[in-house]
Parts: structure tokens; C-alpha cells; sequence
């Protein structure tokens, strides 16, 4: 039995065409890029990575729900339900654990309804605008807080 910490990387929807489209806003990282990089990053801290990525609102929240039983934070892009999820954002606060926001693209430059999240008051740290650099440091963050 593994005795290290995991942390859950949650990506929202659409992110599983990461590095297919929009390069100009997303890069040209792909989803297995981001995933490659929170493993490694957290393989550094001594931390286990459970990445899930869908485009169903549900499907998310109960991974959310699972993280309660094994999981020690959450690493998280919600995708566009950062600006439309209280289901998302109650699954988080009712796991108690530590959560870090991150957005690829730099959403307070964008339309205005990307500028509120539902998740950013509850996260310990946002991280916005640093493309996949930012999962790294989401990361890392997510580590210094677990210690
Ligand atoms: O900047 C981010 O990371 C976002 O969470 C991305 C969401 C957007 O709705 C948020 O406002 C900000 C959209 C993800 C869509 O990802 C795509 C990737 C490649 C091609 C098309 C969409």
C-alpha cells in the first residue's frame, strides 16, 4: 500500500481539445502535456497525481466527492463552470481540502463574464494567464500548502 499523498487535478470541459484549437488563446500543449507536467511536478514533492477530465458537470463533482476518501488537495480548471457552478463549487467545499484555481488563458482579460469564478474565494491560491507553466506552479503551490 502506498503510503504518499495524492492530489486530484480536475480539468472541466473542453479541455480535452487542448492543443487541437485556438492556439492563439490555449497553446499548443495538449491535455496529456498538462498532465504529464502536474505528475512529474508532483513526483518532485512526493506526491501521487488522479487526473480527470470531462465535459460533464456531474462526472466531475463525484470525482470531486471520491478525493474526500483519498485524495489531500485539489489542483483544478474548472473550464467555463469557474463562471457558471455553484453544484462544483458546493462539491469542493464540502471536501474540506485545500483547492488551487488555475486558468491557462488570463480570464480578466477576457469578456466580462469570465471575470467571476465561483471557485476563487474558496481556493487558496488562483493562478491565471501563465498558460501550462501555471499548472506547475498550482502545483508546487498545492505542495508548499500540504506541507
Ligand atoms: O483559461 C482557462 O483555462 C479557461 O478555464 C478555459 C475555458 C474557459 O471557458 C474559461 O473561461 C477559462 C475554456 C476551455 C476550452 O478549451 C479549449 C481548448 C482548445 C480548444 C478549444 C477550447
Amino acid at each position: 500500500m502506498s503510503t504518499s499523498k495524492r492530489l486530484l487535478l480536475v480539468n472541466g470541459p473542453n479541455l480535452n481539445l487542448l492543443g487541437t484549437r485556438e492556439p492563439d488563446v490555449y497553446g499548443h500543449d495538449t491535455l496529456a502535456d498538462v498532465e504529464d507536467l502536474v505528475a512529474g511536478t508532483a513526483s518532485e514533492a512526493g506526491l501521487e497525481v488522479r487526473a480527470v477530465q470531462s465535459n460533464h458537470e456531474g462526472v466531475l463533482i463525484d470525482a470531486i466527492h471520491e478525493a474526500r476518501n483519498d485524495c489531500a488537495g485539489i489542483v483544478i480548471n474548472p473550464g467555463a463552470f469557474t463562471h457558471t457552478s455553484i453544484a462544483l463549487r458546493d462539491a469542493l467545499l464540502a471536501t474540506e481540502l485545500p483547492v488551487v484555481e488555475v486558468h491557462l488563458s488570463n480570464v480578466h482579460r477576457r469578456e466580462a463574464f469570465r471575470h467571476h469564478s465561483y471557485v476563487s474565494d474558496i481556493a487558496e491560491v488562483v493562478v491565471v494567464g501563465a498558460g501550462i507553466d501555471g499548472y506547475e506552479f498550482a502545483t508546487r503551490q498545492l505542495a508548499r500548502i500540504l506541507g
